[in-house]
């Protein structure tokens, strides 16, 4: 009997030391979770959104599924220029935002979004793989942001509600929304139209009660922001390739451990392949599908194109000297 007792005296023991054992395991396993917010602006099937997913798989993939990032799509976390200063403090963790708002945050970006500065999307992209795209990310981090990796945007072009747009003369006087940045400003300045700036989510509204003549963006935010609508004049001016950029929270990257920082930049850097795939795709869609709803695409004589080139060459000599010098060694990738 008393040998009977000892050992379940013995079995009690040892059950309780398991379940401690066992709880500080599972909570050490939960303290190793760590669920992160990355900001959207687009819906959830647009091109950026679907590389901001694959970060997000490649993250959980790498992190054996112990980092967990949520994509928040359509502007649910705020517009961009909120969620740039929610970045800076840490209360968003991630973003993919267009460079234009972010340069209004770290002016060295302006360099990398100048008018008719690339050659043609080869080009922007040897520039944004190489050297000079890795310096550019890397001097985000004085602004409290870390720079990820870049996306695809395509050329941006202009179009308006009212009537098309042929020539420069047409630009005069044509009330352009713009984003929020005061390189957008000076572009559409130099055109002689006249910039006004809001979120991106205010614009289709703006161009259909008039408060605008029109907008400028690419192919697919044309499309998918139903802008298309509105403003069925589109002019192929390609003024400027503005890539987009994923970028951390200097905040959150700092909390975490150097390894758990490497998965992060892999994931981001090898999401970008599978996002310029995506953009191929969508952008050939959204071009048809404007085009058979009645857009009216107009191309630029090579005579006027030149004078939209040449408007805005000013806005080259403005540059401070290290945004003149890096245009250059732009200039000079080959
Ligand atoms: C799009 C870009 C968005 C936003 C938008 C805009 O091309 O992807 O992030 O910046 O343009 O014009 O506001």
């Amino acid at each position: 009997m008393e040998k009977k007792m000892k050992i379940l005296g013995i079995v009690i023991i040892v059950a309780i030391i398991g379940a401690i054992v066992i709880k500080n395991v599972t909570t050490e396993q939960k303290a190793k979770t760590i669920t992160l917010k990355l900001a959207e602006n687009h819906p959830a099937d647009y091109p950026t959104s679907m590389g901001d997913k694959e970060f997000a798989r490649l993250v959980a993939e790498k992190s054996g599924g112990r980092i967990t990032i949520e994509v928040f799509t359509g502007a649910q976390l705020g517009d961009e220029r909120s969620v740039i200063e929610q970045l800076k403090i840490g209360g968003i963790d991630f973003a993919r935002v267009s460079m234009s708002p972010m340069s209004a945050f770290a002016p060295q970006l302006n360099a990398l979004q100048m008018p008719y500065l690339y050659r043609d999307a080869e080009h922007e992209w040897k520039v944004l793989k190489g050297e000079i795209g890795d310096e550019i990310l890397s001097s985000l981090d004085s602004k409290g942001f870390v720079g990820l990796t870049y996306y695809e945007s395509g050329a941006r072009n202009f179009y308006t509600t009212k009537k098309e747009v042929r020539t420069l003369a047409d630009m005069k006087g044509l009330k352009i929304r713009v984003q929020e940045s005061p390189l957008m400003m000076d572009l559409v300045k130099s055109l002689g139209a006249i910039p006004t700036p809001m979120p991106y989510g205010d614009v289709y509204s703006a161009m259909k009660t008039g408060i605008v003549d029109g907008a400028e963006n690419n192919y697919p935010s044309y499309d998918s922001a139903a802008h298309f609508e509105v403003a069925k004049y589109y002019v192929i001016d390609e003024h400027n390739r503005v890539p987009e950029i994923v970028v951390a929270s200097k905040k959150t990257m700092d909390k975490l451990s150097k390894e758990d920082q490497a998965i992060i930049r892999e994931a981001a850097k090898e999401s970008t392949e599978y996002q310029i795939e995506q953009w191929k795709s969508y952008e050939q869609k959204s071009e048809d599908k404007v085009k058979k709803a009645g857009s009216v695409i107009t191309t630029l004589s090579a005579e006027e194109k030149q004078k939209f080139m040449d408007a805005m060459k000013p806005m080259y000599d403005k540059l401070p000297e290290d945004q003149k010098a890096l245009v250059q060694r732009i200039r000079a990738v080959k």
